[in-house]
């Protein structure tokens, strides 16, 4: 198995990217952020729970985020590999997917972090906001406090994998397919061939 973590600032391009990498790869992707918002068209409890969270741009609680992984992971006993994005975002999700992942005799091979200026998150987070009818998109405080959630409890995530030699970091800015491109050189490195 070949199994990934996209990591980065909310608006550094995982969800973007994360669509082209499960194509080329034929990974399984799973995105926090997108089973979250499914529970919310839905208007499951959880899903009802976690807009009011996600709508102040703070983090859900990790028992909900770590259930809903660790589901997946259940839900896809013949995926070939996983591509994480938006997960793990604290230590604590960190730590509880390598549990999960041991679990099924297997492990995270790398996490590539995408580097962004803030200036271009805040650009392109408003930016999305005026078609894709999220609502922590459209408030520009909201997005400077997922910003502050990330700096405060997510970043330290990198470190988590950087002490275990997992971590590459790659430039996020430049034009979709330049950024795709580089992915692919840094995701080979990592792929046994
Ligand atoms: P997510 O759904 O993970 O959303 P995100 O971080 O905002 O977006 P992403 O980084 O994927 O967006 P992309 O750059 O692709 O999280 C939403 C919320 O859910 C969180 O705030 C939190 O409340 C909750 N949540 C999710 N996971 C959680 C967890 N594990 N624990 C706790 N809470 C959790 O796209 C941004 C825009 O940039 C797009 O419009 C795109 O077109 C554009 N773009 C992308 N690449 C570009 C480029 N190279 N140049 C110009 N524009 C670009």
């Amino acid at each position: 198995m070949f199994n990934l973590i996209l990591f980065g600032p909310p608006g550094s391009g995982k969800g973007t990217q994360s669509e082209r990498l499960i194509t080329k790869y034929g990974l399984k992707h799973l995105s926090t952020g997108d089973l979250l918002r499914s529970e919310i068209v839905a208007q499951t409890p959880l899903g009802i729970e976690a807009k009011k969270i996600m709508d102040k741009g703070q983090l859900v609680p990790d028992e909900v985020v770590i259930g809903m992984i660790s589901s997946a992971l259940d839900n896809n006993p013949n995926a070939k590999g996983f591509l994480f994005d938006g997960f793990p975002r604290t230590v604590a999700q960190a730590e509880a997917l390598d549990k999960l992942l041991k679990l099924k005799d297997t492990q995270i091979n790398a996490m590539i972090s995408l580097l962004v200026s803030e200036e271009e998150l805040i650009k392109r987070l408003l930016n999305r906001g005026l078609t894709s009818g999220r609502s922590d998109d459209t408030n520009e405080e909201v997005i400077r406090a997922r910003i502050v959630e990330y700096r405060n409890k997510t970043s330290v995530v990198a470190d988590y994998y950087k002490q275990f030699d997992k971590l590459a970091e790659i430039k996020g800015e430049g034009s979709i397919d330049e950024i795709f491109e580089a992915l692919q050189n840094e995701i080979e490195k990592h792929m046994v061939v």
